[in-house]
């Protein structure tokens, strides 16, 4: 059977789906924080089992609690296709980052039922576990272990901030399973995701065909001085950490800015200790975020970072310790996989453009192990990781066709 530009997904039974997830773990905006390995996160796994069951999938889990839905293909010894993303969320986030990908792999088993079509190779959907990184440092944790890419002793030994460690909340929740981690070969695995940035919007694009994703360092920094009374201590006498983060956050905006347009640059985590009004900080511990598509790029903004807070604390008399927390170089996805979702936009008529990822994402790291690829639909204005992220419902049902299209390309149909 060929692949006919009218052959589509139920882009109303989508949206109906991610609109009850959206209910799990809800926000304080109308986004969601179901961080993962919260109560929240396992009841949108336990969701997530039902409907795949409902599909007629049969479900495994693996030691760092990442979920394969597998539909099985006319050969069985044949490489499964993975599709799927991630259904943790940040504090503060969106009802799609993530779960677009979750829920539209799952749509195409539920077409693919509909249609009675049958692939050559199986189809697993998958939602890996910790994708954020938000709870537990790094992101794209559960990925990056299967990919072999950090261990599993590392990832469960990470902790919250309130010390609770990341194997033992997974343990809590009841979604550890027993299936040793990456032993899964995989033919080729798609991604579909948000872009989570402005430019499919702006360009009146309806689709990203994803050929790269940048580079990320996240690089913990612990500045110390010394706590001091804030109204007793005269200035020359203060060694105030809270001043050295300041300094050295407006380093971290001028490294980037130097790379402009090839380069960003922020903080987004920050611990004041002790945190009172009254008390010149003593220590503060803040998280460098440095992304580039060039590694020449990322690798000259760290050691310019490093060299210039070590200036800036000799400077004001301050310890400085810094340790990468988190990292991976700039991905480029397989030509192959990549051509199979641009020629499903064509068939599809949708339009699209080339895009480099500006968000890290689990593919990224699954990238280095099977043949990749990601399909991106806009996102208003381009915002997430912010509870107003917003999509359309035909975006969603643009970038699930386009995964369906592509997904079919590679595992076949047998008529
Ligand atoms: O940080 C990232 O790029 C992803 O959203 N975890
Ligand atoms: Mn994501
Ligand atoms: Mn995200």
């Amino acid at each position: 059977m060929a692949l006919e530009s009218n052959l589509r997904i139920d882009g109303a039974r989508l949206w109906s789906s991610l609109m009850e997830m959206a209910k799990i773990g809800p926000g304080v905006r109308g986004g969601n924080n179901r961080q993962a390995l919260t109560d929240d996160d396992g009841e949108g796994r336990a969701l997530f089992q039902r409907w795949c069951e409902d599909a007629g999938m049969t479900m495994g889990l693996d030691q760092m609690g990442t979920m394969f839905a597998r539909r099985e293909g006319a050969d069985p010894k044949a490489l499964p296709v993975y599709v799927g993303s991630h259904l943790d969320t940040q504090p503060t986030g969106g009802k799609y980052d993530g779960v677009l990908g979750v829920l539209g792999g799952l749509e195409l088993v539920r077409t693919l039922n509909d249609l009675g079509i049958k692939t050559k190779h199986p189809i697993v959907v998958v939602n890996w576990t910790n994708e954020e990184g938000t709870r537990f440092a790094p992101a794209m944790m559960a990925s990056g272990v299967f990919a072999g890419q950090f261990t599993q002793d590392f990832a469960y030994s990470q902790e919250d901030a309130d010390g609770v460690r990341m194997g033992d909340e997974l343990e809590r929740i009841g979604w550890k399973g027993d299936e040793e981690v990456g032993l899964r070969k995989m033919h080729a695995l798609f991604e579909l995701h948000i872009e989570q940035g402005p430019i499919l919007e702006a360009e009146g694009k309806e689709i990203g065909v994803v050929t790269h994703g940048q580079g990320l360092k996240w690089l913990e920094f612990t500045v110390t001085g010394k706590e001091s009374h804030t109204g007793s201590t005269p200035m020359p006498m203060r060694k105030n950490a809270g001043l050295g983060m300041a300094r050295i956050t407006t380093l971290v905006d001028e490294i980037a800015l130097s790379h402009a347009p090839k380069a960003v640059g922020a903080i987004g985590q920050c611990n004041v200790y002790p945190n009172s009004r009254n008390i010149i900080p003593g220590k503060v511990v803040f998280t460098v975020d440095f992304r580039s598509p060039d590694l020449a790029v990322l690798e000259d903004m760290e050691s310019r970072l490093r060299e210039g807070a070590q200036a800036i604390c000799d400077t004001d008399g301050l310890g400085l310790e810094i340790e990468q927390v988190g990292g991976f170089d700039p991905v480029t996805f397989d030509e192959g996989c990549v051509t199979a979702v641009r020629s499903a936009a064509k068939r599809l008529g949708y339009s699209h453009r080339d895009l480099v990822s500006g968000a890290g994402h689990d593919a990224c790291w699954i990238n280095a192990i099977a043949p990749t690829a990601m399909v991106m639909c806009p996102c208003v204005d381009g915002l997430s990781h912010n509870e107003d992220e917003d999509i359309s419902e035909d975006w969603a049902r643009a970038g699930t066709d386009v995964l369906l299209h592509a997904v079919l390309e590679t595992a076949g149909i047998v008529d």
